[in-house]
């Protein structure tokens, strides 16, 4: 079988993902990247400095993603339930786009990286919205991975909005009810035009989505674990990723 050694930047070698076959690398990967607040907690530290934390390993994954050829990476950054949380916490996570990119993103220029966003601006401050457009603008015209972040956004906002917008569509004429099909929903979903996940990586220890791109994950591979987001490593999504090709995926099939 065709093995592939990976290399992060010149030098450092990542051992354990030696044994991850070339072929069937998950073209998309989506992660629910929970536990920062907790991660800080347990070390008596605010849990504003666990989103802290929890940023500066997103960069790191996004390489390790890139190295192995996945094609997509969307990573669920702000639900729209997350603004329930007391102000000074969401106040720092809105900062939090402006602190990454400065810090991150020569890097990820240089890796061909380009950013999108899915999501709602409703809502979302201008100082935020601004640095995350800058982000997408600087970045649009590269040719490499995709960073899609999940930000302000819900699974069944989300189709509520994809159910309005077709029913509309059939208000003007544009569109019979006899056409409505899967595809017709799905172009009118945050993430047309991008496959379906074919891993869903979620850390910190819950079981479930949370509204967390519903329809999308139909066919998805879950791949659990108790790490807190921040202490999540390449290695460990490496890990991630050899359980995924292990898998027999048949859709339904036999
Ligand atoms: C906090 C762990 C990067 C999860 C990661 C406001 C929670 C760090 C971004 C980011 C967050 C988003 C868009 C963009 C550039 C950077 C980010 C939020 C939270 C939500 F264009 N990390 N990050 N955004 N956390």
């Amino acid at each position: 079988m065709s093995q592939k050694k990976f290399w992060f930047g010149k030098k450092k070698q990542v051992d354990s993902q030696s044994d991850l076959t070339e072929d069937n690398i998950p073209r998309h990967v989506a992660i629910i990247m929970d536990g920062n607040g907790r991660w800080a907690r347990r070390r008596g530290l605010p849990r504003v400095a666990g989103h802290h934390s929890g940023m500066k390993n997103v960069k790191k994954i996004t390489i390790a993603a890139d190295d192995i050829g996945v094609e997509i990476l969307t990573l669920y950054a702000f639900s729209t339930e997350n603004w329930k949380r007391p102000q000074d916490e969401v106040d720092y996570l809105m900062s939090l786009p402006q602190e990454f990119f400065p810090l991150e993103i020569e890097e990820l220029i240089e890796k061909n990286v380009r950013i999108r966003m899915t999501g709602w601006k409703e809502g979302v401050p201008g100082h935020t919205l601004e640095a995350v457009e800058n982000a997408i603008e600087r970045t649009k015209h590269n040719t490499g991975l995709i960073l899609n972040f999940a930000f302000n956004y819900g699974s069944r906002k989300e189709m509520t909005e994809a159910m309005r917008a077709m029913v509309r569509d059939v208000q003007l004429g544009k569109l019979k009810p006899e056409d409505i099909t899967e595809e017709e929903y799905s172009n009118r979903l945050q993430t047309s035009g991008l496959p379906d996940p074919d891993l869903l990586i979620r850390t910190s220890g819950e079981l479930r989505i949370s509204n967390f791109m519903l329809w999308q994950l139909a066919y998805t591979e879950l791949w659990f674990t108790d790490l807190y987001w921040p202490e999540f490593s390449e290695n460990h999504f490496f890990e991630a990723i050899r359980e995924y090709q292990n898998r027999v995926r048949r859709y339904g099939g036999l």
